[in-house]
């Protein structure tokens, strides 16, 4: 029996971040799918019980409850000695891509893909605006990669880890063609996917889908 249980719905790249480098460092978990589209993370016995921020994922580690991925990931980093800093240099660097992660990219790509695909309308005027600041970011990360092979240079971190996640969804969801729009990124995802043991989101989270729109 895993030491871990992971509650997720599959569309969650948030989830994908924390099943994927557990995955990556040899580790299973045991999936607890929830009904996010249903409504169970906004009731109060739920964010009694599971998770008081209301948010998926919640990873039980030996039954301890713990939330927000970038901790986690830094946790998971150190307990396997994988896809960590070697040096306060290194440290540094994963520390500020994972904030620009959490705050920028998955803070707008998740959103905007969550109502774009999972919810019956999206108003156009918060959907152009989210677009464009998406933008924004996706040039700054294909930038960046243009230069390095990874966030913070020759190999993978959990930086990268946690900025792949909602890259790695179907293209339909979110609406990006990013081979065609962000050619350094794409190849960055293509290393990314030849890692030991990677899996991609759907064959990683299993269980019931949300309805998708588009
Ligand atoms: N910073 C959090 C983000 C978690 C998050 O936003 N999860 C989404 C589902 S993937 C959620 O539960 N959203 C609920 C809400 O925003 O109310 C993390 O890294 O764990």
């Amino acid at each position: 029996m895993s030491r871990y249980r992971l509650h997720y719905f599959p569309e969650s790249g948030n989830s994908y971040k924390l099943a994927l480098m557990l995955t990556l460092c040899g580790e299973t978990f045991e999936p607890a799918w929830t009904d996010f589209g249903g409504g169970v993370t906004r009731t109060p016995q739920w964010r009694a019980t599971v998770n008081e921020m209301g948010e998926i994922p919640v990873l039980e580690d030996d039954g301890v409850k713990r939330t927000q991925t970038a901790p986690i990931l830094l946790m998971l980093a150190e307990r396997y000695g994988r896809f960590g800093a070697t040096n306060e240099a290194e440290r540094f660097e994963i520390l500020r891509w994972l904030f620009w992660d959490n705050h920028k990219l998955t803070g707008f790509v998740a959103t905007y893909r969550y109502n774009r695909a999972f919810l019956p309308s999206f108003d156009p005027a918060v959907e152009a605006f989210m677009k464009k600041r998406i933008e924004d970011y996706l040039g700054i990360l294909d930038a960046h990669l243009r230069e390095k092979p990874f966030a913070i240079g020759d190999r993978a971190t959990i930086a990268d880890i946690s900025m792949m996640a909602y890259l790695s969804f179907p293209k339909h969801e979110a609406g990006f063609d990013l081979p065609a729009s962000h050619p350094a990124i794409a190849a960055w995802l293509d290393r990314m996917a030849a890692l030991p043991g990677w899996q991609a989101p759907y064959d990683l989270l299993p269980g019931q889908h949300m309805h998708c729109y588009v």
